[in-house]
Order: C-alpha cells, then structure tokens, then sequence
C-alpha cells in the first residue's frame, strides 16, 4: 500500500485490478486488504474511491442524498458519458423521481403478490427437487439453480415462451456493463443485438400475458402511477434484475452448502432454517458484490475527502464479512448466524425491490431439497464464472445422499 496526497490529506491507495480475473475469481483477499488500508480508499487504476468496511458501505447507502445514483450505478458516469442503454428509472434514479417509480413497483411486488405466487412456485420446486434427488448426483448450477428460476419467473411475469434463453444473456450484459470496458464486457456486447431487441420486444404492452407483473405494470401506468412511456422501463428492470440475481443466489447457497456438508446436517434436521440459511449464504458469498455511488458534492467519510463527482466502489460483498462488523465468524458460513443487516440487497431507499420473488425462489428450493437430502458434498472442481458485478459459478458437480 502507498498513500499519495490528494488535498493534502493522505488518502490509501490500491493498485489492484478488482475487476480483473484473479480478484472476481477470489476476491477475499483483497477484501480483507481494502478493508484495512482504511474507511475509503483510492483505486488510481480507475479514478475511483472504495469503501469496504460495513460501517462505510452500509452508511453510504443510506445516504442518498450524498451519494447519488442518478449519474449511474455503475463506472460510467451519466453526466459525463452517454449510458450503455436508457438509465434504468428505478437503480439510476434518486428521489422524488425514485419515488414514485418505486412505489408503482412495489404495488406489484407486494406481500400479497407473493401469497399468491407461492401454490404456483412450490410445487415446481418439489419436481425438481424429486428429480434431482433421485439422480444422486447433478450440477448444482446447469441442473438447479439455472433451471428453477427460469421455471417460474418469465411466466410470474407473463414473457413470452420464445427465446427466454435471451434472459442469462441480458443478465450477465446488465451486470458487466456495470464494471470497466474490460474483456468481460466485451464478450457479452459480442452478442448484445438481438439480445436487446428480445427484451425490448417483450416489454411491450401486447408482448406481456394478462395477469403477469409485466402487464400490472402497464395497468398501474393506466391508473396513472407511471406514465405510459415509463411502463416498459420498469418491465426492463424486472427481466434486468429479476433472474440472474436469484440464479446466483441459489448457485451460491449451494456452493456455500455443498462446500460446508456439516450445515447441511444442520438444515436437514430443521428445514425450516431454510429462510435463515438463505439471508446467511447471501452475508457469506453475495451475488451482487459492488455497486457504486457518484457524490453529489464535496463530501467527507471518516475524515476523509471526497470530491464531488467522484465514482464511490461500495463493496458490499466485504461488508458482509467485515469482522469489524461480524468478529471473528464473519469468514464462516453458520447457519445459527444471525446475518440480518447485511448488505447483500442493498439497503436504503434502493434496497432490492424483488426480494420477497427472490426469497420465495430461493426458501421453496431450499426447503424442498433439505427435507429430501440428508447430506450433500463437491463430487468435482466447481468452475467459477467471472462478471464484473455478480460472482457464482458456472459449474458446482455435487453427490447427495437421499434421506
Ligand atoms: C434495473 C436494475 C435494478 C437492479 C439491478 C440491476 C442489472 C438492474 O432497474 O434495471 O442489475
């Protein structure tokens, strides 16, 4: 680590690459490392400012006002650069115009929504789960958790049968545009066209089923709670935000079960830990691992200056694991853990919208599998996949032993 002064203050620097290939791969160390150079640290490779303590990251969040998102949610900064596509009008917007946007989608991603959703889901989990059991051995992310979210959600929503496959595309798209123009990112825009063209398509009125999310929000736009122009948008942000996001989640939560087989006793004997065991796997490895902020004006955290316009790292994945935070235990998976607060949906006024859709996914699939399986272990090398924003893995071979 060097400091270089900035203002006159001594701010830390790091000259890792934490988009780069060995840090998405294993980003722990540097984690750890971040963490301790200081509250906010300067990445010089990209102009930037990080924060990695819980303390910081969960504070800036809230801070809205501060830390804006309107200029981007990713590297790009919207008043300087033209955005990849459209600003979405919920992730990069900030109150009031947040507001409202928010709320519309909230109404239909309500409790009640999900009460009804649950008969539709469940029984799809306990299929799969049935089918899997009985093959005693599956790859936890090609045979589940790729599988089940794309069973369920594009028909919560009301898409169109043809060419869902368009959907992980977009996903893993939206997730590395967030990120610098590296390889990644690359090789997603390579395919990018007749992605875009799919999911512009389907957030059209006549494209979305009667009685899906998809067409409640156009209804919520005819009651006059959005306008007209602003509906596909906000179908935009379900198909951006609503299935990688869940496929990393259960892709984590089983790595993070299959590479701790003594949790999954645990679970087993008390499947009913299902919704715990989620909130503690999304704490110990979070899909979504950084997101960033802009300043809306000169600003100081923890003494330290930070210039207005300036892009912020926040990275939520080390707040979740910040001992300063969590002690000791921050490191290790537990089901016991009590992992409430973490930032792995974000938190403030941002915080994930679909998160009752994502934990339903996520509990009936649990919960199905922890009642069929008594134990569960790696039978291969997992392969991770690399984006500039969300971490899993492209491959998990696991053996189960049926109960
Ligand atoms: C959006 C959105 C919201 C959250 C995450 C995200 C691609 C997108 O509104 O489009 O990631």
């Amino acid at each position: 680590m060097s400091t270089h002064g900035l203002t006159g203050t001594d701010v830390p620097t790091l000259d890792d690459d934490p988009f780069g290939h060995r840090i998405l791969t294993d980003p722990y160390d540097f984690h750890a490392r971040l963490r301790d150079a200081g509250p906010v640290v300067r990445l010089p490779r990209y102009g930037v400012y990080a924060m990695g303590r819980y303390e910081h990251v969960h504070a800036s969040l809230q801070d809205w006002k501060t830390f804006v998102s309107s200029r981007g949610a990713g590297l790009t900064d919207f008043k300087r650069e033209k955005p990849w596509r459209p600003p979405s009008l919920l992730l990069e917007a900030d109150p009031p115009d947040h507001t409202v946007v928010r709320q519309a989608m909230g109404s239909v991603i309500s409790p009640r929504t999900v009460r009804e959703l649950k008969p539709v889901f469940r029984p799809k989990a306990e299929a799969l789960a049935d089918r899997l059991v009985e093959r005693g051995a599956f790859d936890a992310v090609t045979d589940l958790a790729e599988v089940y979210p794309l069973q369920v959600f594009p028909d919560a929503v009301g898409l169109p049968q043809e060419g869902r496959d368009a959907l992980l595309r977009y996903g893993a798209l939206a997730f590395n545009a967030f990120g610098p123009h590296n390889d990644l990112l690359d090789a997603a825009l390579a395919t990018a066209g007749p992605v875009q063209q799919w999911i512009a398509d389907s957030c059209r009125r006549e494209s979305l089923a009667p009685g899906g999310f998809g067409a409640r929000l156009w209804e919520a736009a005819d009651r006059g709670e959005i306008s007209h122009e602003q509906a596909p948008l906000l179908v935009r942000s379900l198909l951006s935000a609503g299935v990688d996001t869940t496929v990393y989640g259960i892709t984590n939560m089983m790595y993070a079960f299959a590479s701790h087989p003594e949790q999954w006793e645990r679970l087993h004997r008390a499947p009913s830990r299902a919704k715990f065991a989620f909130d503690e796997a999304l704490r110990f490895e979070s899909p979504v691992q950084t997101f960033f902020r802009t300043t809306a004006y000169d600003t100081e955290v923890a003494g330290v200056p930070i210039p207005e316009g300036s892009k912020v790292l926040l990275f939520l994945g080390s707040a979740n694991r910040d001992p300063r935070h969590w002690g000791e235990a921050g490191d290790r998976f537990d089901i016991a853990h009590r992992a409430a607060g973490h930032v792995a949906f974000g938190m403030g006024v941002h915080q994930c919208v679909g998160q009752p859709i994502a934990r339903l996914e996520a509990e009936l699939v649990l919960s199905a599998l922890a009642e069929r399986i008594r134990g569960i272990e790696l039978d291969g090398v997992p392969r991770p996949k690399l984006n500039n924003t969300i971490k899993g893995w492209a491959s998990i071979p696991v053996r189960v032993t049926p109960a």
